[in-house]
């Protein structure tokens, strides 16, 4: 925890603005650390009365006795605070004058300071109020957008996932006892039944291990949105049916092919759903530098997707071969043909005709890819346990070799070493052992006031 220690060990009382930008109705500076009552007695002539308890009090300069505003003061006691420090809340009117004034007052005392990006939360895990996974899910509630993301981050800031590696790490260590005492008195008839009995509770485990893995790819759609990205040959439309799909000039059109050369994203809710909308460069021989960039990201983006619309237009016959693009079974493929104003046939089965010109077949369309929508994300609604981080799925993988390893051992000694190795990577989860590596990344996830 060595890192970690040294940049959070210092003592000063930190403050920031926590409830967003102003102008607003009302707005919440937040102040943590030893001084944070001093700075309420500075602020308001007195320090709280009593913790927990809300306070109408006028905020001053002490410089001045200029009158700043009228609000609201509580105190939160250490070690009964979100940061587990005495916590001042002012619950100020919304009012750059005023914030700025009273960040003014409160940068003059001595060892008070800005909070940094997740600092407020830093101190709460430092003072073990919140351990690593839940730490993860407040970023992760804090930063949902839609129903289906809330509830997937509140599971793991309730525990869910500390409480599956708790009850992991409880077996694997009641098998790390169980090799123990057969190392004691081993013979060789208690040896072999051992082995059959420890590598069928193994077995069970790794089941509970390799379900967590299988849907990690459901799970981050969940958190990071689906994937869904619309490609196809120069000119064919796909700028214009991003525009159609958003209902925004979000991309450039034009007649001339190759006008979209970076990929434009765009983060939208689609039937409720978290999804990264995606217009892509044509895919063609480019010969231009700028060009040919655009078409290797639009490759990659295909290979990237959960889902992808391929577009033909009126003039081409087929739709890109996929094929060649080494996409996974799990992405799925709509086909689209464009410009269907411009045709009189629509004779080809499994091909939807539309035409972003004027809207016809966007609701089919649509529907199309609501249906997708569902069975993606209906695959993780009853799991109790999911996994998105990539961090978490590489403990998870890690413990699943060591699992592995554990059944092909023909040695108790070596046995009991992989499940100790398991048992070590498990603790990395709620962040007690070896993460300081991550920690920065983290917490600076947070936005400054958390
Ligand atoms: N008639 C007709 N024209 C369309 C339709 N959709 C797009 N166009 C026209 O086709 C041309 C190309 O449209 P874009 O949306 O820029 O095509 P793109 O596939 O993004 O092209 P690149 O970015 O160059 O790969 C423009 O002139 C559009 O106005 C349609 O449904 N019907
Ligand atoms: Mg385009």
């Amino acid at each position: 925890m060595g890192s970690f220690l040294k940049n959070f060990g210092n003592n000063s009382t930190i403050f920031a603005f926590s409830s967003g930008s102003v102008p607003s109705g009302v707005g919440i500076i937040r102040i943590s650390g030893p001084l944070s009552l001093k700075c309420a007695k500075i602020i308001t002539g007195d320090e709280p009365k009593k913790p927990r308890i809300v306070e109408l009090k006028n905020f001053v300069n002490p410089n001045t006795n200029d009158y700043i505003d009228r609000g609201l003061m509580i105190w939160f006691n250490k070690p009964n605070s979100f940061t587990g420090e005495d916590i001042i809340e002012f619950h100020t009117h919304g009012s750059m004058a005023v914030v700025d004034l009273l960040y003014e007052i409160l940068l003059s005392i001595d060892n008070v300071r800005i909070a940094e990006p997740g600092e407020f939360t830093r101190r709460s895990f430092e003072n073990n109020k919140l351990n690593l996974e839940q730490v993860e899910g407040l970023v992760d509630v804090i930063n949902a957008e839609t129903k289906i993301q809330l509830d997937h981050a509140n599971k793991l800031l309730l525990g869910n996932l500390g409480e599956l590696t708790e009850n992991l790490r409880v077996k694997l260590l009641a098998l790390l006892s169980e090799i123990e005492a057969a190392i004691e008195f081993e013979d060789d008839g208690i040896v072999l039944d051992t082995f059959k009995n420890l590598n069928l509770k193994i077995d069970s485990i790794s089941e509970i291990i390799n379900d967590i893995l299988v849907n990690y790819q459901n799970s981050q759609i969940i958190r990071d949105g689906l994937i869904i990205s619309i490609i196809g040959p120069p000119n064919v439309g796909k700028s214009s049916i991003i525009n159609r799909l958003t209902n925004s000039d979000v991309s450039i059109i034009t007649n001339i092919p190759g006008t979209t050369r970076d990929i434009v994203e765009v983060k939208l809710k689609l039937f409720g759903y978290p999804v990264l909308l995606r217009d892509t460069a044509g895919l063609r021989h480019a010969q231009d530098v700028v060009e040919k960039i655009g078409v290797e990201k639009s490759i990659e983006s295909i290979k990237q997707s959960d889902l992808i619309i391929s577009v033909t237009d009126n003039e081409l016959d087929l739709p890109i071969d996929l094929n060649t693009y080494n996409i996974t079974d799990n992405t799925s493929i709509i086909e689209v043909q464009n410009k269907s104003d411009l045709i009189r046939d629509f004779n080809k089965n499994d091909i939807i005709y539309i035409s972003a010109k004027t809207n016809f077949g966007f609701e089919k369309l649509l529907s199309h890819i609501k249906i997708i929508l569902e069975s993606k994300f209906n695959q993780t609604k009853n799991k109790m346990y999911l996994i998105s981080r990539k961090r978490h799925h590489e403990i998870f993988q890690e413990i699943s070799n060591s699992l592995i390893s554990f059944k092909k051992q023909t040695e108790l000694e070596l046995k009991a070493e992989d499940l100790r190795f398991g048992i070590q990577s498990l603790g990395k989860i709620t962040g007690r052992v070896d993460v300081e590596d991550m920690l920065d990344k983290l917490f600076n996830e947070f936005c400054i006031g958390k």
